[in-house]
C-alpha cells in the first residue's frame, strides 16, 4: 500500500492548486466530493484548444473545424473506453444533473398513472427532484428504500418494493452524504426481473474506482467531469443502445437532426440526436485528458489509495474526542463527521483558518439528513492527490474546533 501511497501523492507536482496557500497555511484539499482540482495536463488541453483549433464542430468545411470535431468526437471514445460502452452510447451533458434531468424529460415523461419509480432515501436531490416532479407532472409515484442509521440501503425493503408497476429503479452507485456503495449490479437485476429500467448516479463512482457498464448491467449511468479532474461544464449520460434508439430527445435544434422541412425533422444518429446546439467542446477536450490522465494511473489504483487513506482517518478521526463519525465500515473516500454540538458551518470556517478545505451542511440531501436527525455533518472527501499528513492536519485541527467551542 505504501507504493500506491508514494505513487499518488507523487501526481501533487501536476496540480498547481495544490501548491497555493490560504490562510497562510499550505492547502489541504478535502473537499473532492465536491468537485476535484485539475492537473496541467487538462489546463495545457483546454489552451491548446483555444489556441490553435478553436472552431465550431460537425460544421465548418475547414481545417480548424475538422481538428475540433475529431477532438470532441475523440473524447466521446476515451469516455467510453472508460466505462466499456460502444460507440453512440455516450451522451455528453452539462453534468450529472443535467444527464438525470435528460432522463427524467424523456422516460420519466412516458409515465402514466399506477406507474412506480423506485429509488432510495440516501439520493442526492439531482437524483430525487427530477424524478419526484416527473411523478407529479405524470400522476405516477415515487417509492424511497430505506436506509438504516449508518446509511446502508436495506435491499430487503428495496426488493419488496420493485413490482410489475416499477418503471424506473434509478439509486447513487456510492452515496455523497456518507459515502456508502450500492449494491447496483444485484439492484439493476432486481429492476430488470420486473421489466424496470435501471438509472445508476455514478457521480461519485466513475472518478473513484473502475466501473464498467456491462458488468453493473444498467442502463444508464451519469457522471461529472469535474468530480474526476475534468472541467466543469461537462457530464456523460451512457445510455444502452437499445434504450436510446427507443427514447425522444430532450432538447431539439441544430446538430440534433438529420433532415428538416417546415412540417418534419428526422433526428440524428447517436450520440448527436441528444446533443442539441454548439456543446462545451473545450470541456469535453479538457475532459478527454482527464480521463486519459486517470487511465494512465489505473482506477484502480486510485481506489486503493483512497481506500488507504479512509482506514487511515477513520483509526485517526477515532481517536479524537467528541468526533462522531456516519456511514458505514465498507465506504468510499468520504467521510462525515460531528464534533460534539458544534455546527458543521462553524467547524469548517476553523478548519478554513487552518488551510483545510471540507464541505459542511447537508450535502444536496435534505430528506437524509432529516431523516438521521441532522442538521447536517462536516464531510471529507479524498482523491488521489490527499496524503496521511493532510489527514493528521485535520485531526489536529478538530481539537482546536473542540476547544473553542468547549
Ligand atoms: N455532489 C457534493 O458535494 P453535478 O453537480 O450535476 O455535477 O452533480 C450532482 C450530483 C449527483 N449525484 C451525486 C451522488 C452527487 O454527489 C452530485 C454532486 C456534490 O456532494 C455537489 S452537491
Amino acid at each position: 500500500m505504501a507504493t500506491t501511497l508514494s505513487l499518488l501523492t507523487k501526481t501533487r507536482k501536476d496540480f498547481p492548486i495544490l501548491g497555493r496557500n490560504v490562510n497562510g497555511k499550505p492547502l489541504a484539499y478535502l473537499d473532492n466530493a465536491a468537485t476535484s482540482q485539475k492537473p496541467r495536463q487538462v489546463i495545457e488541453a483546454i489552451s491548446a484548444y483555444y489556441e490553435n483549433y478553436n472552431a465550431n464542430i460537425h460544421r465548418g468545411i475547414h481545417r480548424l473545424s475538422e481538428e475540433a470535431t475529431a477532438a470532441y468526437e475523440e473524447a466521446h471514445k476515451k469516455a467510453a473506453g472508460l466505462i466499456g460502452a460502444r460507440e453512440g452510447e455516450i451522451i455528453f451533458t452539462k453534468n450529472t444533473t443535467e444527464s438525470l434531468n435528460l432522463l427524467a424529460y424523456s422516460i420519466g415523461l412516458t409515465l402514466r398513472p399506477g406507474d412506480e419509480i423506485v429509488l432510495t432515501e440516501a439520493e442526492h436531490h439531482s437524483n430525487l427532484v427530477p424524478w419526484q416532479q416527473v411523478a407529479k407532472i405524470t400522476q405516477s409515484q415515487v417509492k424511497f428504500a430505506q436506509v438504516n442509521e449508518k446509511g446502508e440501503l436495506d435491499m430487503e425493503h428495496f426488493q419488496s418494493l420493485v413490482t410489475r408497476n416499477t418503471r424506473i429503479v434509478a439509486a447513487a452507485h456510492v452515496t455523497n452524504a456518507f459515502g456508502a456503495i450500492n449494491p447496483v449490479k444485484e439492484m439493476a437485476e432486481i429492476a430488470h426481473s420486473e421489466g424496470a429500467l435501471m438509472v445508476v448516479d455514478a457521480a461519485q463512482s466513475v472518478p473513484h474506482m473502475p466501473v464498467s457498464a456491462s458488468q453493473l448491467g444498467c442502463d444508464f449511468i451519469a457522471f461529472s467531469s469535474h468530480k474526476m479532474l475534468g472541467p466543469t461544464g461537462i457530464g456523460v449520460l451512457y445510455g444502452r443502445k437499445s434504450e436510446l434508439e427507443k427514447m425522444h430527445p430532450f432538447l431539439y435544434g441544430g446538430d440534433m437532426i438529420k433532415e428538416v422541412s417546415y412540417e418534419e425533422t428526422k433526428f440524428n444518429e447517436l450520440p448527436w440526436k441528444f446533443e442539441a446546439g454548439t456543446p462545451n467542446i473545450s470541456g469535453a477536450i479538457g475532459f478527454g485528458a482527464a480521463i486519459d490522465y486517470l487511465c494512465k494511473i489505473g482506477l484502480d489504483s486510485v481506489q486503493s489509495h483512497e481506500q488507504a487513506l479512509t482506514r487511515h482517518a477513520l483509526k485517526r478521526l477515532a481517536e479524537e474526542k467528541d468526533v462522531l463519525v456516519y456511514g458505514p465500515e465498507k465506504r468510499a473516500g468520504i467521510i462525515s463527521f460531528n464534533i460534539g454540538n458544534v455546527h458543521p458551518h462553524d467547524a469548517a470556517a476553523i478548519l478554513d483558518m487552518e488551510g483545510i478545505a471540507v464541505r459542511a451542511g447537508h450535502h444536496c440531501a435534505m430528506p437524509l439528513m432529516k431523516k438521521m436527525g441532522l442538521q447536517g455533518t462536516v464531510r471529507a472527501s479524498f482523491y488521489l492527490y490527499n496524503t496521511k499528513a493532510e489527514i493528521g492536519r485535520l485531526a489536529e485541527a478538530l481539537e482546536k474546533v473542540r476547544k473553542v467551542f468547549k
